[in-house]
């Protein structure tokens, strides 16, 4: 038995149904961040949408909190080959709050932003996925500073880098434009089931 076939031995074939092609399942949650975690004061935490909006809109920590709440059972897939199956998130759907700063009709893309400057781009057909959350808690406790918290975003059905750590702001925007990840040679997209690994793959 080679790495990869005792690997797969240790596994259900339902688990290994939901590990897309060229991905090793973890049990710990490994930390992947590409600088030091932002000092993030809750009393001055805001987080807004902006751009191509009718309404910029924004609310205080103690705002995100009193929204309805949702949570999801889903599984994250780093680029460096890593999942983690069945993680439970907690927060604010996606649809909550997007429609609350009135899009205009031409978006099409949009830019997450974070504290301490990351960013990473989604279409907004993507963006708008069912399991798309903005989370404060995982596996039920407060997301911790190394995950993202206060507040990160979750889509799970890219790969993890969309998952903006310390998300602040949701830029909408006509037409589309790389973030962090992207402009160093990350995939454009990044879909896990096709390997939209690198940009020119
Ligand atoms: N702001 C910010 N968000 C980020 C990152 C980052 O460096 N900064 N890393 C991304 C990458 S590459 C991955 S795999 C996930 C890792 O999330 P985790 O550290 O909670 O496992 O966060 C993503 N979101
Ligand atoms: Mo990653």
């Amino acid at each position: 038995m080679d790495a990869v076939e005792r690997h797969r031995s240790r596994y259900t074939p339902e688990e290994l149904k939901r590990l897309p092609p060229g991905q090793v399942i973890t049990q710990k949650w490994p930390v992947l961040s590409a600088g030091p975690n932002p000092l993030i004061d809750l009393a001055a935490w805001r987080f807004r949408i902006f751009g191509a909006v009718a309404a910029e809109w924004s609310v205080s920590w103690e705002e995100f909190r009193a929204l309805p709440r949702v949570s999801i059972k889903t599984d994250m897939h780093c680029v460096t080959r890593w999942s983690r199956l069945g993680m439970t998130w907690e927060g604010v759907s996606i649809h909550e709050v997007l429609g609350r700063a009135k899009p205009l009709p031409e978006t099409r893309f949009v830019l997450a932003h974070s504290y301490g400057g990351y960013t990473t781009n989604l279409p907004l057909a993507d963006l708008l996925d069912d399991e798309v959350l903005l989370a404060d808690t995982a596996d039920g406790a407060p997301l911790t500073p190394d995950h993202g918290g206060p507040m990160r975003l979750v889509a799970p059905k890219l790969y993890a880098w969309k998952s903006a750590k310390w998300c602040n702001a949701l830029e909408l925007m006509p037409s589309d434009r790389r973030g962090f990840w992207e402009n160093y040679g990350y995939h454009d997209h990044g879909d896990p089931w096709t390997e939209e690994r690198h940009s020119g793959d």
